[in-house]
């Protein structure tokens, strides 16, 4: 049941429900950066940070 990946964020079904984050939506935590990358970034999946570099400059603020 939690071997796929729903969301298609690159981290699997049963690791999100471990890291706290939604598996069944690949930006759990709506920052624009989908919780695989996040892992990738060194970020919280969980937490909101807007602010972070990468996300500045990605994002389009209108
Ligand atoms: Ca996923
Ligand atoms: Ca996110
Ligand atoms: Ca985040």
């Amino acid at each position: 049941m939690y071997a796929g990946d729903c969301d298609n964020d690159g981290i699997s079904d049963g690791d999100e429900v471990l890291n706290g984050t939604n598996p069944q939506e690949a930006d759990s935590d709506g920052d624009f950066i989908l919780s695989g990358e996040e892992a990738l970034y060194g970020e919280d999946p969980t937490i909101f940070d807007i602010n972070s570099p990468e996300v500045r400059g990605e994002v389009c603020y209108s």
